[in-house]
């Protein structure tokens, strides 16, 4: 039920909303402008309502929690809570990672509301960018960047876990929405669960091989258990291409409802998963002779990159930051006598085994978004079942092979994505 003195805004309330807060008032323009100021609602997400308010001094972005599920709407209940991790989280990456989170003004618990950076045209969503056929130069640096930044410092490599289990503990109400994510990603691919939808007849058999067969049970519950066990840093929890916004030049991640302590693998996964089903997409968005073979050379180099560079900043905050509880002066100070320092060696053991995590991840990621029930645009937009089912079925086979076989090398997955294209 919703929140009490809860009200459902709209393109008028909002904006009568926002003139009776002058701290917010005072960005859209001067006393006296109200009667200028446009909001449109522009939520384009499974969850929530979210209005842009503009006036003649700047915008504003109100972003508010229902009390359902708005892909499904009324028959699927979910707490407006969700809204207040989603502030939280905010304020977690804009102080390690200001550079790419909106700036939080405001959070309304009653209204289950918050008011944030607006972000401007030429921003886009990433994954709208992707189906137009865009490349971003700077996305893999930006994400790399947003990642080992907002992972790392929210570590036990970084913190001490006095400062870490307090952390987690102010995200250990975020239930509802951790158990969406249990329920969609790590269990309904698995079992003919009436929310499951594919392309067919063309996917049927894929489709049930996946809900019937033991091997894809075994796996998932791997990485089932890895997200629901491991409260390993602060998580993004929804990091794919729709909940970034982009420019050639800026990168901002939003949509952080789904923050909680879980493992890193989650959001390295996703993204480079989400990465994946555009290169494999690609095909069915080209028309009248037009190619992407650039934008998916790319796509593909883009994988490598973020995961390289993801690497390289993470290490080099744990070289520099790295005092936490978990890898102790006392047993990680010294240096060895020769050839690699026991830190050196535990690093790389860390990174091995969170990139071969993160590549059954993106797996899992893959196949959800294939035979789940929420679909995406990348493939939803390409109009012929026929050609549609093409791309699929590639990124469904590459997506099954991250699932099953644990693998610890970015450059043969973006080897195999672009034999897939071929065979
Ligand atoms: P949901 O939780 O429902 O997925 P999102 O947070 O992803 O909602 O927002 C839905 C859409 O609203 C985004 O895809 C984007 O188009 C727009 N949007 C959200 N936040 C902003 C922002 N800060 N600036 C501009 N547009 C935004
Ligand atoms: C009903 S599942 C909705 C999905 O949309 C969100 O963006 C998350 O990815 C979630 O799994
Ligand atoms: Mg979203
Ligand atoms: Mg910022
Ligand atoms: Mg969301």
């Amino acid at each position: 039920s919703p929140i009490p003195g809860f009200k459902a805004l709209d393109a008028d309330s909002v904006l009568t909303y926002l003139a009776a807060k002058p701290d917010l008032a005072r960005l859209l323009g001067p006393q006296g402008s109200q009667s200028s100021w446009k909001a449109r609602e522009v939520g384009d997400g499974n969850l929530n309502f979210v209005y842009i308010v503009e006036g003649p001094e700047g915008g504003l972005v109100v972003k508010q929690a229902l009390p359902f599920l708005r892909l499904v709407g009324d028959d699927w209940p979910l707490g407006q809570q969700r809204i207040g991790f989603e502030a939280k989280a905010l304020e977690t990456e804009n102080q390690y990672c200001p550079a790419h989170t909106p700036t939080l003004y405001l959070y309304d618990p009653r209204m289950a509301l918050i008011v944030m950076q607006y972000l401007a045209l030429p921003h886009v969503i990433l994954r709208l960018g992707l189906t137009e056929g865009h490349i971003y130069p700077r996305l893999a640096d930006q994400v790399a960047q947003f990642l080992a930044h907002t992972l790392f410092h929210t570590s036990l490599i970084h913190l001490n876990s006095e400062q870490f289990r307090e952390e987690q503990a102010h995200f250990l109400g975020n239930i509802e929405l951790i158990r969406l994510t249990e329920q969609v990603i790590f269990t309904e691919p698995y079992f003919d669960a009436s929310n499951n939808w594919h392309t067919t007849p063309h996917l049927d058999d894929s489709a049930k091989a996946f809900q019937t067969n033991p091997k894809f049970k075994a796996a998932i519950s791997r990485l089932k258990a890895l997200f629901m066990e491991r409260g390993q840093a602060l998580v993004q929890g929804d990091f794919h291409t729709g909940s970034l916004m982009v420019t050639e030049d800026t990168m901002y991640a939003i949509d952080a409802e789904f923050a909680f302590y879980g493992p890193m693998a989650f959001d390295v996964g996703k993204i480079i998963a989400n990465l994946l089903l555009a290169f494999f997409a690609s095909d069915g968005h080209e028309s009248g002779g037009s190619t992407r073979q650039k934008q998916r050379a790319w796509l593909l180099q883009t994988i490598v990159d973020i995961w390289e560079k993801f690497e390289r900043t993470f290490v080099d905050l744990w070289n520099t930051k790295g005092h936490g509880d978990l890898f102790p002066q006392a047993l990680f100070g010294q240096n060895a006598p020769a050839g690699k320092t026991s830190l050196e060696l535990v690093q790389q053991q860390f990174m091995r085994e969170l990139l071969s995590d993160s590549l059954a991840m993106a797996g899992a990621v893959m196949i959800r978004r294939i035979i789940g029930i929420a679909h995406i645009q990348d493939f939803k937009l390409i109009d012929s079942d026929d050609a549609r089912a093409v791309c699929e079925m590639r990124a469904l086979t590459l997506g099954e092979d991250l699932l099953l076989s644990a693998k610890a090398d970015i450059h043969s997955v973006v080897a195999a994505a672009e034999s897939l294209r071929h065979a």
